[in-house]
């Protein structure tokens, strides 16, 4: 009679002791999701300020980066026909440029990304910009390796949507984006 109340004790002692320990479980893991919404939050926060355009006396400022994955963080900015454009292009990796170059260039509605970027890809003597093509580009930024920056200054074309891309060889059909002046 002893020995079964004994084991009787252990039993619940144990099955107490496993419910408190996925009880504990439980709650990490749930304060593990609440910190992934937290930071996702952040992060959404951090993409918007990115995004907004400061706008003061026709000068419209805009920032766009670029990183290590080959990858702008803007696929699309709009901005005011008439206004002026001050364009700047962060290249936040660390990649040297003749691995993971980058620029921003602004092409003409009559352009061809395609045809664009492979004469592009042999014009490495001149950063890039393909001279035979050159008529095509409304505005572009030198090429940049990771931690540097650049900013340009240019006036926005007529009501339209244009393509933006990087020049760097092979990166155009991802490195891409819509350039709106309404
Ligand atoms: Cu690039």
């Amino acid at each position: 009679m002893n020995y079964l109340k004994i084991i009787l004790s252990i039993l619940t002692v144990s099955l107490f002791l496993s419910c408190g320990r996925n009880q504990e479980t439980e709650q990490a893991s749930s304060d593990e999701n609440q910190m992934t919404s937290k930071e996702i939050m952040q992060k959404e926060a951090e993409k918007k300020e990115k995004t907004e355009v400061t706008e003061e006396e026709e000068i419209i400022k805009i920032v766009i980066e670029a990183d290590d994955q080959m990858q702008y963080n803007l696929d699309e900015m709009t901005v005011k026909a008439g206004s002026t454009v001050e364009l700047t292009l962060k290249h936040v990796g660390q990649l040297p440029k003749d691995q993971m170059g980058h620029n921003w260039v602004l092409l003409k509605p009559e352009a061809s990304i395609m045809q664009f970027s492979q004469k592009a890809s042999s014009a490495k003597d001149n950063d890039y910009i393909p001279e035979s093509l050159a008529d095509q580009v409304i505005a572009n930024t030198k090429m940049l390796g990771g931690g540097e920056e650049a900013t340009i200054t240019f006036e926005a074309p007529e009501k339209g949507t244009y393509d933006f891309i990087c020049s760097f060889p092979g990166h155009a059909m991802i490195m891409q984006g819509k350039f709106i002046v309404e």
